[in-house]
């Protein structure tokens, strides 16, 4: 792989699937990964840091505090990536759903794309192991985001994304309104409305053998929301200003 990259992944409490990652991604020559923990009361921060130890210059590690959250999380990750000298900043869950196997398809699409969606939901993609209550709700979250939103992605929730580093440096994140997953609709839609590139390869999705969920209540209220407030809003909404040449 020529490209550099670095995957940003938020973690709490994944000290039971952390290793298999870095294996995993640690395979690929050119891919830094950046670990955004949130105070895992289970030791993911200081493991991290362990296995950071082990493969010296390819593995950071932030360790947050105050209050938790997902968006906040890769909100400072990806503002700390975008100043790293790399071509493309790739996200990924931490918990094996995203299988670091496939980040290499990701990396060679986004040669003709802003940003590369790992996609369940087109020909070729997959989800193993979810109940059927699952798989409907994200189902159904896809079809009403993409109705209410007009965005073209066939799955805007999947958190498995390569991003050409300037277009993720052009997104407004101080601007950004939603947190929890609704964090990823609010950057696809942005990046979307700023003119980028947005391109899908069929990925499979595993649900985790390790750890648990932390989607909740709250978070699927944000969903129903959050696309409206992102089409009302005039900033967020806005296209972006043309470059100065
Ligand atoms: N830093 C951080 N990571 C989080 C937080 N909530 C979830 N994650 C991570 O986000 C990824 C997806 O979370 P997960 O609970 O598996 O969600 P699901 O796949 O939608 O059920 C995993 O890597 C989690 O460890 C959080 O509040 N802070
Ligand atoms: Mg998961």
């Amino acid at each position: 792989m020529s490209a550099q990259a670095l995957v940003v992944v938020p973690t709490h409490n994944e000290r039971g699937n952390l290793p298999a990652l870095v294996t995993g991604l640690m395979k690929h020559d050119g891919v830094r990964l950046m670990v955004v923990d949130d105070q895992s009361p289970d030791g993911t921060g200081a493991l991290a840091d362990a296995l950071a130890v082990e493969h010296p210059g390819r593995i950071q590690v932030m360790h947050r505090t105050g209050p938790r959250g997902l968006g906040r999380s890769y909100i400072e990750g990806m503002t700390w990536a975008i100043r790293e000298p790399v071509d493309l900043i790739c996200q990924m869950d931490a918990d094996l759903s995203h299988d670091p196997e496939q980040l290499p398809r990701l990396i060679a699409a986004s040669a003709q794309a802003d940003v590369v969606i790992g996609s369940r939901y087109i020909p070729g993609g997959a989800i193993v192991n979810w109940p059927k209550r699952r798989q409907l709700l994200s189902r159904f979250a896809n079809i009403y985001i993409r109705g209410v939103t007009r965005l073209d992605a066939r799955d805007c929730t999947s958190g498995f994304r390569c991003w050409r580093r300037e277009a993720i440096a052009g997104l407004p994140f101080e601007r950004f309104t939603s947190d929890g997953y609704c964090f990823l609709v609010e950057m696809l839609f942005v990046a979307s409305r700023r003119g980028c590139r947005i391109a899908e390869v069929p990925i499979t999705f595993v649900e985790r053998r390790v750890g648990e969920s932390k989607i909740s209540k709250s978070v699927l209220f944000e969903s129903a929301i959050i696309p409206w407030r992102l089409i009302a809003n005039p900033e967020t909404a806005r296209k972006a200003p043309p470059r100065a040449q």
